[in-house]
């Protein structure tokens, strides 16, 4: 390899960490997310275009082929709806632990039983993860795309058999760093990760997998920063441990924002005492409002905020729901929206559907910044959202979803909801605020309704 080529992979690696962390930190606001996304896009072009220079490289047709097939699995995967993205991410997992994996394993039959001891913790490091995250990822998928039951699934004893099978494997490393010569063991530190992947994701409801995504996103970056380290790769290094760690802290938010502890939401089985909740409840009479009833209370409004939750996105609501923002806009009225942070199934779900449809981002409130305005709101408009409204979750101690912060719509003069039917939302729980005297249920899909009071207000021009 040149000198030229050598500075030239160089330049490279260093230009796409610089990138990797700008689009970190640009992703962190809607106004600077899309410069985030090219960010990072830019930065894994010039990683894998440093990499193809590599003097390790000594034919490029098995490289060619991964290309070809990698872009076969990766344009679909790319085109799925927004509600199917955290299924896609653990999916990306998946894929991308099995080559972390497959790559340790690569290494260990190569270099073994030459294995400095170092490098043998960091191939165990790096072959556990990679297997518990790559069947831990295949179960998350399974749970969000319903192919598998999404309540939790326990039995007694259950955590102290995960716990043995993860003390085993490492044991297994330790015993393979001190005698790297036992290959015949190697396979075990692959098998029984594999097997803990599954039992791991087993005792969790779907309501948590895009926290336990989050988890596993972080697992993926810390086997390739382990990666990194046998490879020699700094920007491998450096790319994993910022994967890791933003993984982590994005885990820590999500569990924050629902008021959950980490060990609640690995071990505490969430899901099931909501299904009984649901099951156990009565029909009570609520107040309901047509379109017509609906477009002349907005009309009538100085103040609005329109709250949107999973339902908006399921319908593809944003874009009415921009319209109806427009025409009270053009009455004077003042509309705000209030964003709740696990609104939806993922980080910034709100956001990004909002921001499609160009909705100014100074009229998007996060929840601590609107909730004090709540008590001097004419009308709180919930569109699709259940769980992130609940006033239970601020007085009923029994709720599974006590002590999640919650958007305080309740304080408003009026509230209004649309959505379909008196089902429940993601927690499977019942929903006070649907039985205040305050309250108008709007029965309906969201993007029809929402087109139901424009033409009301717009005299049939929408
Ligand atoms: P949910 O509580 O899930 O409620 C969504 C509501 O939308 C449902 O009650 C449903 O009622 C309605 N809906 C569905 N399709 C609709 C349509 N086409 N038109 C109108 N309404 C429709 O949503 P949320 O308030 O956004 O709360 C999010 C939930 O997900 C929370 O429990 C949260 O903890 C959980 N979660 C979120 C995240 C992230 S990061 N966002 C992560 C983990 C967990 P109908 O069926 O009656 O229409």
């Amino acid at each position: 390899m040149t000198p030229i080529t050598t500075h030239l992979i160089e330049v490279a690696y260093l230009v796409a960490t610089a990138l990797f962390i700008l689009a970190l930190k640009w992703l962190s606001a809607p106004s600077t997310a899309r410069r985030g996304v090219w960010a990072g896009e830019l930065g894994m072009v010039l990683a894998i275009g440093g990499t193809l220079l590599h003097h390790g490289i000594v034919d490029y047709r098995w490289i060619a082929i991964g290309l070809v097939l990698g872009s076969i699995i990766g344009v679909p995967l790319g085109l799925v709806h927004m509600t199917a993205v955290p299924q896609r991410t653990a999916l990306s997992h998946a894929c991308g632990a099995l080559c972390v994996t497959l790559v340790g394993t690569a290494e260990f039959y190569l270099r073994a039983p030459n294995v400095p001891r170092f490098m043998m913790a960091v191939l165990s490091l790096e072959v556990i993860l990679g297997s518990l995250t790559f069947t831990g990822s295949l179960m998350a998928t399974g749970k969000l795309q319903e192919i598998l039951p999404q309540r939790p699934i326990t039995y007694k004893g259950q955590n102290f058999v995960n716990l043995s099978l993860l003390g085993i494997s490492i044991l297994v490393a330790i015993y393979i760093v001190l005698n790297p010569a036992h290959k015949a063991l190697f396979p075990l530190m692959i098998g029984i990760p594999l097997v803990f992947g599954v039992m791991m994701i087993v005792p969790i409801g779907g309501a948590d997998m895009p926290t336990v995504i989050s988890l596993l996103n972080s697992y993926a970056g810390l086997s390739a920063a382990a990666m990194g380290f046998v490879l020699d790769s700094k920007l491998l290094i450096i790319a994993g441990a910022l994967d890791g760690s933003s993984g982590f802290i994005l885990s820590v938010i999500m569990s924050k924002a629902m008021n959950r502890s980490f060990s609640n939401v690995l071990f505490g089985a969430f899901g099931q005492v909501q299904a009984t909740a649901a099951a156990t409840q009565e029909a009570r009479p609520v107040h309901s409002a047509t379109a017509e009833e609906a477009a002349t209370i907005l009309a009538a409004a100085n103040t609005v905020v329109i709250v949107p939750g999973y339902g908006m996105a399921v319908a593809q609501a944003q874009h009415k729901v921009r319209e109806l923002y427009d025409a009270l806009t053009k009455r004077g009225v003042d509309v705000k929206f209030g964003i709740h942070p696990v609104a939806g199934r993922m980080p910034g779900h709100m956001n990004v559907l909002l921001a499609e449809a160009d909705i100014p981002y100074d009229r998007l409130l996060d929840m601590d910044a609107i909730n004090g305005d709540f008590p001097q709101t004419d009308v709180a408009l919930i569109i699709g959202a259940n769980d992130v409204t609940n006033p239970a979750a601020r007085t009923d101690q029994s709720s599974p979803i006590y002590g999640m912060p919650i958007l305080d719509v309740d304080k408003a003069r009026t509230v209004m909801v649309i959505k379909r039917s008196m089902n429940p939302g993601f927690a499977g729980i019942d929903n006070p605020l649907y039985y205040l005297d305050k309250t108008l249920m709007l029965f309906g899909d969201a993007k029809g309704f929402v087109g139901d009071i424009l033409r009301e207000l717009t005299g049939g021009h929408a």
